[in-house]
């Protein structure tokens, strides 16, 4: 009989806002596939769902959860409550859902008061991509194996980077 493939447990929570934050959150849930990181998504909202919010919150790190990743626009208070009621990480990443274009919540994510972190990423995909790069970065920190496929992630962009200077110089000459 065939072995059932271990089910990875779950390191790092996705959580968004409302579904609408989902094709921006995918670029996250990408690299943590990418990096074979057990993820959940989850969704919830700092003023639709406040209850679900902290009971997600709370029962974060008893399940093992290492790393919040929020992602949320408008007013987005969902990353800043999250990390009022936990001592895990959270890094939030604004979303543009409103006429603002995602300025909204920037601002809204990054001007925490001193006391509570959000590590704020850039605004839409790349600050999705880069919330789960920066989650597997603390997971990388007692990980070797996960510290070298970082670094090989890494040394790739730098030779693609090389590629595309190659096509350039061909299309001149
Ligand atoms: C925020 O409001 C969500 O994170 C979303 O980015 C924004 C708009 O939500 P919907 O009206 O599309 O559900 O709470």
């Amino acid at each position: 009989m065939k072995a059932k493939s271990a089910k990875k447990s779950v390191v790092v929570s996705v959580v968004m806002g409302s579904d609408s934050d989902l094709p921006i959150m995918t670029e996250a849930a990408k690299i943590l596939e990418e990096f074979g990181i057990g993820y959940e998504l989850m969704l919830t909202s700092a003023h639709r769902t406040p209850e679900r919010t902290t009971k997600f919150t709370k029962t974060a790190a008893s399940r093992g959860v290492k790393v919040i990743i929020v992602g949320a626009g408008a007013a987005a208070h969902l990353a800043g409550v999250i990390a009022s009621q936990t001592l895990l990480p959270v890094i939030g990443v604004p979303i543009d859902a409103t006429s603002l274009h995602g300025l909204d919540a920037l601002l809204s994510t990054v001007q925490m008061p001193g006391g509570i972190p959000v590590a704020t990423m850039a605004i839409g995909k790349a600050g999705a991509k880069n919330a789960a790069l920066f989650a597997i970065r603390f997971l990388a920190l007692e990980d070797k194996t996960l510290s070298a496929k970082l670094a090989a992630y890494v040394a790739k962009m730098a030779k693609d980077v090389e590629k595309k200077q190659e096509n350039l110089s061909c299309l001149k000459s």
